[in-house]
């Protein structure tokens, strides 16, 4: 399997960086916002079929309907992505759900260390549960004051800006609390199982 397509974000300017410290090694700051994924976007005719199911290691599984995620209290949310890829946005400014807020939904087994975020058609990531519960992790809505568009993960994508963009999972269906670390998607072909930007945490290739 090859690494994920790039999109032609390199024609897109690239701005000069104020403050050089947010820009993790490797990485250069881009005004655009490339869209990157593997497979299709998926397009919502019904919502009354969406949901968010939360499943795993917790006492009682929740299952949360579209009607009732867009009812669940929102923050905006400020922070900067860093792609594996090597582009970096700055600035952006969110809207979504704090992840606090869904775990009010379930009580977690102790045993749960892990988390893995499932997306529309089988796509997932993993990632510790302290990066899930951090308190910048969290369920996006709005970008930069629109809803998500279809490419960038309408209805909800997570967000966890702290760890390569590929551990914001577009198109979010599940998460699955875990006792231990397991691959997703890009970790099983090739990409780091954390994937710290500051500390180039981009491929863990034999
Ligand atoms: N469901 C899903 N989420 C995904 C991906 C994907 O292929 N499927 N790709 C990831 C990767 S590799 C990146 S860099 C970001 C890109 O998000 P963007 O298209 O909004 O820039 O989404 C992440 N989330
Ligand atoms: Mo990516």
């Amino acid at each position: 399997m090859s690494l994920e397509y790039t999109s032609n974000w390199s024609v897109i300017p690239i701005q000069p960086t104020q403050d050089p410290s947010r820009v993790p090694p490797g990485q250069r700051v881009t005004a655009g916002f490339p869209v990157l994924h593997h497979g299709e976007v998926p397009y919502y005719r019904d919502m009354s079929k969406w949901n968010l199911r939360l499943f795993g290691l917790v006492e009682e599984e929740a299952d949360i309907s579209y009607k009732d995620f867009m009812q669940l209290p929102r923050r905006q949310f400020a922070n900067d992505i860093h792609c594996v890829t090597t582009w970096s946005k700055l600035d952006n400014v969110w809207e979504g759900v704090a992840v606090a807020t869904i775990m009010e939904r379930v009580k977690l087994a102790p045993e749960a260390k892990f988390v893995m975020l499932h997306a529309e058609h089988g796509w997932t990531t993993n990632l510790p549960l302290e990066d899930f519960l951090r308190e910048t992790s969290f369920l996006a809505i709005k970008h930069n004051g629109e809803l998500l568009s279809p490419e960038h993960g309408y209805p909800v994508r997570m967000v966890v800006p702290h760890l390569y963009f590929w551990k914001s999972a577009k198109w979010l269906r599940g998460i699955e609390f875990m006792a231990s670390d397991k691959a997703g998607f890009w970790e099983r072909n090739g990409y780091h199982m954390y994937g710290d930007p500051f500390k180039e945490q981009r491929y863990d290739f034999d």
